[in-house]
């Protein structure tokens, strides 16, 4: 076997049914051996940003690292917003640079690259292969540190002598480490004399409250988020990426606190808390809103448990710090609990308070669908498509309108469902490529993307991909002619002085269909439920182009945005 074919079978080894990469001068020993795998599918992408998404979204949802090739030079470093948000939100993605022979290094050969160095700052291990033999264990490691400890990304560069070399080692060398075939791999639970502390603070705490951020969904863990929650008659809330891990319709279910997209009632409850329970939330800057929420109060108890020590008690003072995995950590904190706690029985008239406060929220959106608007709004888009979801749907957003939208009015069914959104560095043109990566992960599931005019415009390209695989999903496209969340920013700080921020018109239905895809366009409320309907109904990538509210002339739900014009609704309190 050749270098090339030895890699192939070593990620046949970890199971890997699906590459998503885009072809170079390179790649060509490593593609004619992928010719002969049938276990592996090549997903061909139009960009290495958009592999490098795909490959992010399918770990997501498919509980697996996630695998991306590209060429080398310009292949890399197409690659890096996909590997940095992966390896930035904790997913394990695996990034194959077919790389220059190791003889060309120095010799201003065309596409050279330190591609090793580039991927240092923004993936958890970055490395040249430098000798055949080392492929297997070489490939076993960047499993292994992909998917333990806290994931993330991993680069490896293959020069040209690695995939044509001769593999003369023995065949048994090529095996796997089962562990590392899903993550979180090598799970950790808590310490027990920890959760014995716990168990005492949470007698006493008359209104504990669990934050559930993005690691409770990474780690699975919404069954015993529920179990712990019901026992101790709890509210839930949840960061954005935390969304999904406990059904919205559960009485304890409160919504998403943070800057952008929250629910009032979901702040009240962390703002009123007296124990505060985060689980997998790095408490960075949107969840906190800047570090300011909740605000210091005395007394108060914060507990925080995460798989990362680096994370505990990094940005607030922590009563409690317990490092284990979220799901394992719950796991063995309700058995104690049962063991020596009583059940809370009944909701606390507090909670019975905060419920109340939730279904007048809900009520007051109800009234709000209710009246009729010249240019649709993007919330009404949302009520809209709330009621063709089924169970399962993948829904993918961008940043710009759809992110506060979605994440304070989206209903997900049942579940099996999931919201996915790139947290990290909210890199427009995710959502097009996402769905490419959703549908190798989740083919049983209905696929939705979101996304602004400003997205479209940095992943279009990919529609071709979906229409070439044939993909069934919904594009739902934000039509404001603008980057409108910066034109919003420039309205709110700048007294309207918009600069640099609109488009030109033009057809975004011609150019997805241009594409091969089916397309429809919505310009009034009227039309919006058809439209929708029929978005659905057809086979097929579908992509509905709907003339949408700026930002600008109607702010949405961000809590500063809310609390720079003075309006009350940003009011934590
Ligand atoms: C790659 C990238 N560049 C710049 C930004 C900064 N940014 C955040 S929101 C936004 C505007 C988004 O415009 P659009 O996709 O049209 O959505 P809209 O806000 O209009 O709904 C920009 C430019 C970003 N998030 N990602």
């Amino acid at each position: 076997m050749n270098g090339a074919q030895v890699l192939v079978k070593m990620l046949q080894e970890y199971q890997v049914r699906v590459i998503f990469g885009v072809p170079g001068d390179t790649s060509i020993p490593f593609y004619d051996a992928l010719y002969d795998s049938k276990h592996i599918k090549h997903i061909m992408a139009r960009d290495e940003r958009s592999a490098s998404f795909m490959a992010d979204v399918y770990a997501r949802l498919a509980h697996k690292p996630g695998v991306c090739e590209c060429p080398s030079g310009a292949g890399p470093l197409y690659s890096v917003p996909g590997i940095a948000e992966a390896n930035a939100s904790s997913i394990p993605v695996i990034l194959l640079t077919s790389d220059i022979p190791l003889s060309g290094e120095g010799k201003q050969t065309i596409t050279e690259l330190d591609c090793q160095g580039l991927f240092e700052s923004i993936s958890k291990w970055s490395n040249l292969i430098k000798d055949v033999k080392k492929i297997p264990e070489t490939i076993r490691r960047a499993f292994r540190i992909a998917t333990t400890g806290r994931p993330g990304a991993v680069h490896l560069a293959l020069p040209q002598e690695i995939l044509r070399g001769k593999f003369i080692e023995k065949k048994h060398y090529i095996y796997s480490e089962g562990t590392c075939i899903s993550y979180p791999a090598y799970r950790t639970r808590g310490s027990r004399t920890v959760l014995e502390e716990l168990v005492g603070h949470l007698a006493v705490a008359e209104k504990p409250v669990i934050i559930a951020g993005g690691g409770t969904n990474h780690s699975q863990a919404g069954k015993e988020i529920i179990e712990l929650s019901e026992w101790l008659n709890a509210p839930v809330v949840t960061t954005i990426s935390g969304q999904g891990i406990i059904p919205d319709e559960h009485p304890l279910a409160l919504g998403v606190i943070g800057d952008n997209g929250f629910h009032p009632h979901a702040h009240r409850a962390v703002e009123e808390g007296d124990l505060l329970i985060y689980i997998g939330c790095k408490m960075g800057s949107v969840s906190t809103i800047k570090w300011t929420f909740p605000s210091p109060q005395y007394g108060r108890k914060i507990i925080q448990i995460d798989l990362d020590p680096e994370l505990l008690a990094n940005n607030f003072r922590n009563t409690l710090s317990i490092a284990g995995d979220a799901r394992l950590v719950l796991e063995d904190l309700v058995t104690l609990l049962k063991i020596t706690g009583q059940k809370r029985e009944r909701l606390s008239p507090w909670v019975e308070e905060l419920n109340n406060q939730r279904g007048i929220f809900w009520k007051e959106y109800e009234k709000r669908l209710q009246s009729h608007t010249a240019v649709i709004k993007p919330y009404q888009i949302i009520a809209a498509i709330n009621k063709r979801l089924s169970d399962p749907t993948i829904v993918i957003a961008d940043a710009g309108t759809p992110t506060p939208y979605i994440t304070r009015y989206l209903k997900l069914k049942g579940n099996g469902s999931r919201f996915i959104i790139p947290r990290s560095y909210g890199g427009l043109g995710y959502a097009i490529p996402a769905l490419v990566g959703a549908y190798f992960a989740r083919p049983d599931a209905c696929l939705v993307g979101l996304f602004g005019d400003g997205s479209l415009g940095m992943s279009a390209g990919e529609m071709e991909t979906l229409a070439r695989l044939n993909i069934n999903a919904v594009l739902i496209h934000f039509n404001n002619a603008s980057f409108g969340w910066i034109k919003a920013l420039q309205a709110i700080h700048c007294n309207s002085r918009f600069f640099s921020v609109d488009f030109n018109a033009y057809d975004p239905k011609m150019v997805a269909q241009g594409f091969g895809l089916k397309a429809l366009r919505v310009d009034n409320l009227s039309e919006l439920e058809d439209g929708l309907a029929e978005a659905f109904r057809l086979d097929g990538s579908v992509f509905l182009d709907i003339k949408t509210e700026s930002e600008a002339v109607d702010l949405p739900p961000v809590y500063s945005w809310e609390k720079a014009q003075g309006n009350s609704q940003g009011d934590t309190g």
